[in-house]
């Protein structure tokens, strides 16, 4: 089973994790890493701070020649910004951020401590940890792909478009979406909050393509795929909800217009379904279909335009804190849930077919799937 923590403080001297679990023989290419560090780093709306970092990874162990040899592998992101023993002392909370609840939980007098280990930065960590998991379902032919539905109220149209071309548009989109009327839209909001003072959140869409039916269980509350992908996204800073499928929307709709009805394709000797409403989730198990979960983010809590608030120490009224911030990180979130979400798809592959190896793990992976085909 795969398990991880992570360290590193905003302003420390770097981001580190350790991620425990991956089977040996798997060959790491650290290029890869560093694209997907980079991804997560662009986005209309970021702050000034992308321009100041380039997120590096330096993997420090756990391969041998390139490859994963079945230890812990550390990873590290040093921080060019690493002024946090310099920066002044915070002391008028910023309303929708961690830090009074954080100084009144640490007792601390001085909220740069919460927020240095509060900050969106600690993603970076994650996109790492989520990279080399991507790398291990990669083996197995599943692909993970996400792209940005709504900023700020502007929805974007994305009917009909297969996972590629979502894919490849997002790619090529300032803010991750699709449908490039839309994109150019979503950056006008950007804009105007921008000069506003304001802050924007939106909506994403993560896909999981190639997936196999069976990963995750009914059996027990806690082996719930549904539950342990909604978690991992759900712990992305900003993150206030997540959904599988039409998710909200089948709280208007009859049954019958909601379950994906199942057909069996005699020549091709398999079940099918022509719907996807479910999201490729049905009984906490992955069904087959592609897995489509949609996650809201909140607007960034540091607005330049700054909320009513107290001062920690004086308790008098005041307004609260400007630190430098992104106005939009939605592109961002989107990226950030592809790594978190390929985490937990890697775990329910490991706890299915097990193995210390690549090669154990792909014999019982290719052992199951003859089983699912002859069924
Ligand atoms: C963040 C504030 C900004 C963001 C940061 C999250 O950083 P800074 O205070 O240094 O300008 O850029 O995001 C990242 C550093 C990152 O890597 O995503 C916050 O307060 O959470």
């Amino acid at each position: 089973m795969l398990r991880y923590l992570t360290s590193g403080e905003s302003h420390g001297k770097c981001m580190l994790t350790i991620l425990e679990g991956m089977p040996s023989g798997v060959a790491i290419d650290e290029r890869m890493v560093k694209g997907e560090l980079t991804r997560r780093m662009l986005g209309y709306g970021r702050g000034k701070r992308m321009a100041i970092e380039s997120d590096k990874v330096e993997i420090l162990s756990g391969l041998r020649k390139g490859r994963t040899i079945g230890s812990p592998i550390a990873m590290m992101i040093r921080n060019i910004d690493s002024s946090m023993d310099r920066l002044q002392a915070v002391l008028n909370p910023r309303p929708g951020h961690a830090d009074l609840t954080g100084a009144l939980k640490y007792n601390f007098g001085d909220i740069r401590n919460v927020l240095e280990r509060a900050s969106a930065r600690d993603t970076v960590s994650r996109v790492a940890v989520g990279a080399v998991s991507k790398i291990l379902l990669a083996e197995f032919g599943i692909r993970i792909a996400s792209h940005v539905v709504m900023i700020g109220g502007v929805e974007a149209d994305t009917e009909g478009l297969t996972f590629g071309k979502t894919l490849a548009l997002a790619e090529r989109s300032p803010v991750r979406c699709a449908d490039a009327a839309a994109s150019k839209l979503m950056c006008d909001e950007i804009d105007k909050a921008c000069e506003a003072g304001d802050t924007l959140g939106g909506i994403i869409e993560v896909i999981i393509n190639g997936v196999p039916p069976g990963l995750g269980s009914y059996s027990q509350w806690d082996r719930r795929i549904d539950g342990t992908l909604a978690r991992a996204i759900l712990s992305i800073q900003a993150i206030k909800g997540v959904s599988f499928g039409l998710g909200f929307e089948t709280a208007e709709l009859a049954g019958s217009l909601v379950h994906d009805e199942i057909f069996y394709d005699r020549k091709k000797k398999c079940f099918y379904r022509k719907t996807n409403n479910a999201g490729g989730v049905e009984g906490g198990m992955t069904n087959g279909e592609d897995i489509v979960m949609r996650a809201v983010m909140k607007p960034i809590a540091t607005l330049r335009k700054a909320l009513s608030s107290a001062n920690i120490r004086t308790k008098s009224p005041v307004r609260a804190t400007v630190e430098r911030a992104d106005v939009c990180a939605v592109p961002a979130a989107a990226v950030i849930a592809e790594g978190v979400s390929a985490v937990e798809i890697a775990n329910a592959m490991l706890e299915k077919f097990g193995g210390d190896s690549l090669g154990e793990m792909r014999r019982n992976y290719e052992g199951y799937i003859k089983q699912v085909r002859g069924f």
